[in-house]
């Protein structure tokens, strides 16, 4: 017959034993959530590298300037050397209806997101209603658009157009002087585009202020070089002696009228003043040169921040509905020589 003592001791033995046994247990319960946890992350790490690359379809709207030739080449550089995307490109050669096309192909193609660098605000709600039912985010570069409903896009990478028109007519009456009579020639971009609205608007919105200074002419010169030109001849031949100011809504347009003006016998940055926006390096040239006068930057590397927002929205984060590219104003030759050497496009 076992003693009380036995008893006891047995007891305590059983006990510790029990304690020590899940202790063990629940010590390797843990290390098994960490495991699984590691074999999560590690799960969850190869998912990432098992879904690939994010694959973006970027529709381009042309390359009707050299301000877009540079937002393409920054677009291309940057995505197309970074193994984390897929670049699906396609040229729209200026046509809305090319670019509705091009998204509808993205769509098919079930990328992961749609870059577009809308021709015009307008005739988008029913392909980014396509979009968006497929679960595809949009983000719209360098031109805005008119949407009932603002959910068909994510956010908008590029330019506040209207400060830039009115940074131009600022600095225009700052070079020219409040108070002289000042005949202004409007050369357009593209008709229905959002970034010649706005410019427009923008410009408007401080001449206006001035009953000193007219806009006498507007018409587009569809943000190309030769278009520009042969406009401003349709100008000069109308009313050359009368033209103070030509006020252009990019540099391409702004290097054709200085063709067009020289031509005509006049020199252009003195007889008639060119107030441009964009700072393609030609017009940095042209205003060293003294063939024109103020330049309004509109920055087109919008590459990176293209890429930092696909980035985002994978892993899910919050984006900003626009996102802003900063941007100065040049006036005079010495400013344009100061800045040249470090323009990259
Ligand atoms: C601006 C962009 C405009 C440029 C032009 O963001 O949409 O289109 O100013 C280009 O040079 O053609």
């Amino acid at each position: 017959m076992k003693s009380v003592k036995q008893v006891f001791v047995i007891l305590v033995t059983v006990l510790s034993l029990v304690l020590i046994l899940s202790a063990c247990n629940s010590e390797n319960t843990n290390s098994t959530n960490e495991n699984n946890e590691s074999d999560n992350n590690s799960e969850e790490a190869s998912n990432e590298d098992s879904s690939g690359p994010i694959v973006i379809g970027f529709s381009q709207i042309g390359a009707e300037s050299g301000w877009r030739t540079a937002e393409t080449e920054s677009i291309k550089d940057t995505l197309e050397n970074d193994p984390q995307f897929e670049l699906k490109f396609s040229d729209a050669q200026q046509k809305q209806e090319n670019q509705i096309k091009a998204l509808r192909n993205f769509i098919a193609q079930q990328v992961d997101i749609i870059a577009l660098a809308p021709v015009v605000e307008s005739g988008w709600e029913t392909v980014l209603t396509e979009a968006k039912d497929a679960d595809i985010p949009v983000i719209l570069l360098d031109r805005r658009i008119e949407v009932e409903d603002e959910s068909l896009y994510t956010s908008f990478i590029g330019s506040d157009f209207i400060l830039e028109g009115e940074n131009a007519a600022k600095e225009l009456i700052n070079l020219v002087g409040e108070d002289v009579e000042t005949n202004i020639v409007e050369l357009q971009g593209t008709v229905g585009a959002s970034a010649a609205n706005d410019r427009m608007e923008g410009f408007a919105n401080i001449i206006n202020e001035n009953d000193k200074y007219n806009i006498i002419k507007s018409q587009t010169g569809e943000f190309t070089r030769s278009k520009g030109k042969e406009v401003m001849e349709a100008f000069l031949k109308s009313d050359g002696e009368n033209i103070d100011v030509v006020y252009a809504h990019n540099d391409d347009m702004a290097l054709g009228a200085i063709q067009a003006i020289e031509e005509y016998g006049l020199n252009p940055g003195e007889d008639i003043k060119i107030v441009s926006v964009d700072g393609i390096s030609d017009i940095f040239e042209a205003v060293i040169a003294g063939k024109a006068n103020i330049i309004v930057e509109c920055n087109p590397l919008l590459g990176p921040q293209l890429a930092q927002a696909a980035k985002d929205l994978k892993e899910e984060k919050e984006i900003e509905r626009w996102i802003k590219t900063e941007e100065t104003v040049f006036v005079g030759a010495e400013a344009a020589e100061e800045a040249l050497p470090d323009r990259k496009y």
